[in-house]
């Protein structure tokens, strides 16, 4: 629990009262709690490979996977790393590990081969889960040759040197090891250049990642209901936490199935919706541009979706608007994120079970069991509602820490357990929570983290550049 802060200081807390926290499980454990009720419920629609997988197959994979890394040698504490678009072996890979107290490190496959080997090389990573296309990115000076210190698996036909991911699906799912797992012990670890500097690991724990999962879709009256019966559109990459965490995990939890789709592709969304009825849509920005602006869209029935949740960038009013007309029995709602933040600060309370409306523009409430305030950034002090400066959260969802950067970490956690996001907002009248800035060193492309200070670093690689700021 947060302790009592300074008579001064104006904290937000969520219109919807605490719940209690199952933070003490393991991630797996509480994700798969309800595995008797609905463990023969659709959990992965895969449309690429036309297949589904129930809860309790879904479950008994992972198992095995974890079966599967621990004969390769991975142990508890040990870093994977998750190079897939999206794919039910990313589930099972990311579950498999936490079964085995191991820890997962998603990198973008977009990115190059330089980017990759630091994310590698400063991750620890002892084995990394790939596709045959972007072997190549895996082979250059610095990384171990594969098959030869660098152990690679591939979810389709191996590559020389590499394993066959459906090796480790055939393992015995009863040799797992016996562990203990600790709810402070790291879980996943994607990659973030926070307020300044270049992507740094950012530690989430099970206890983290079951806290904002909680926060989320736990409790009589969930924030975010998710229900059994939903279909949950998951064409965000899984390595970015939004997905990863509001998409799947939560998804998971609450027992509703995730359509899979391993890249966005207008048509084939657009088809998917359809086909499998899909009842909640993730989205981002660029995604909602799509839908309410691409003619093709007409062409397909989107009356299944009841939920649209926007997220990771700002999204403008006419955008708002322009979408609703193309979905407009769906409610329409945004959350706010940060991946140190573990990742949810706030959510669209028009998505709860007994809903409240939100304002257009807004981006929720923030979460239960989880403290808000907005300082000045130039003093520090505490602001009151309707005031803009820099949003800070604490709570027990937040990140442990940047990976080996103690720095890092102490300017952007401060003593008090608050966290730093950069982003500069308000809180209303209603409790609302708006994004009117950003402070901090970074730009969003669709969503995606582009750190200034790694472009600075690569111009200035260059022989004929003798200095460079990179700015929005
Ligand atoms: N409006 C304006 C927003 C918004 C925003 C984020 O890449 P990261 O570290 O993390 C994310 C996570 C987003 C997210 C996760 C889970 C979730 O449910 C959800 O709600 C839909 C969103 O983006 O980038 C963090 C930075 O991205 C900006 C903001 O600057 C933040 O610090 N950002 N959401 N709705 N800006």
């Amino acid at each position: 629990q947060p302790e009592t802060p300074p008579p001064e200081t104006t904290i937000f807390r969520s219109k919807f009262p605490d719940i209690p926290l199952s933070n003490h499980l393991s991630l797996h454990d509480y994700c798969f709690e309800k595995l008797s009720e609905f463990g023969d419920a659709p959990c992965i629609i895969s449309t690429a490979a036309g297949k589904t997988y129930t809860f309790r197959e879904t479950h008994l994979l992972s198992r095995r996977t974890a079966a599967g890394f621990s004969k390769l040698g991975i142990k508890q504490g040990d870093v994977i790393m998750v190079l897939l678009q999206n794919s039910p072996e990313y589930v099972f890979a990311f579950m498999g590990a936490s079964m085995l107290g191991g820890v997962t490190t998603a990198a973008n496959p977009f990115c190059t081969t330089s980017e990759i080997y630091k994310q590698f090389k400063t991750s620890g990573a002892k084995l990394v889960i790939t596709q045959s296309i972007y072997v190549d990115k895996l082979r250059n000076e610095n990384f171990p040759g594969i098959g030869d210190g660098l152990t690679v698996l591939t979810i389709d036909a191996p590559p020389e040197g590499c394993i066959p991911f459906s090796d480790v699906l055939e393992a015995d799912e009863t040799a797992i090891p016996d562990i203990t797992i600790d709810p402070e012990d790291p879980v996943a670890l994607p990659y973030s250049s926070g307020t300044t500097g270049l992507p740094k690991g950012v530690i989430l724990t099970h206890k983290s990642l079951i806290s904002s999962v909680a926060q989320q879709v736990d409790g009589e009256n969930p924030n975010l209901y998710l229900k059994t019966d939903d279909v949950v559109l998951c064409v965000l990459p899984l390595f970015h936490i939004f997905s990863l965490n509001s998409v799947l995990l939560c998804s998971l939890r609450a027992g509703a199935a995730v359509m899979i789709m391993p890249k966005f592709e207008i048509t084939a969304m657009l088809e998917g919706i359809q086909r499998h009825r899909v009842s909640v849509a993730m989205v981002v920005p660029p995604l909602v541009l799509a839908l309410a602006k691409n003619p093709v869209v007409e062409k397909y029935d989107l009356g299944s979706i009841r939920i649209v949740l926007s997220g990771a960038a700002p999204l403008g009013k006419e955008l708002e608007e322009a979408l609703r007309t193309r979905v407009p029995q769906a409610v329409f709602g945004q959350g706010y994120g940060m991946t140190e933040a573990g990742p949810v600060l706030s959510m669209c309370p028009a998505f709860a079970k007994e809903p409240i409306p939100a304002k257009s523009g807004s981006c929720g409430i923030v979460v239960r069991n989880a403290d808000l305030k907005v300082i000045d950034p130039e003093t520090g002090f505490s602001l009151d509602r309707n005031q803009p400066g820099e949003i800070c959260i604490r709570g027990p969802q937040i990140m442990k820490g940047y990976l080996n950067d103690p720095d890092a970490t102490s300017s952007t956690i401060d003593v008090e357990g608050w966290l730093h996001t950069g982003d500069i907002g308000y809180v209303d009248d209603d409790d609302e929570v708006f994004i009117v800035d950003r402070v901090k060193e970074l730009i969003k492309f669709k969503g995606f983290q582009v750190p200034p200070a790694e472009l600075e670093g690569l111009l200035v690689s260059h022989p004929s550049i003798a200095d460079a700021a990179v700015i929005p």
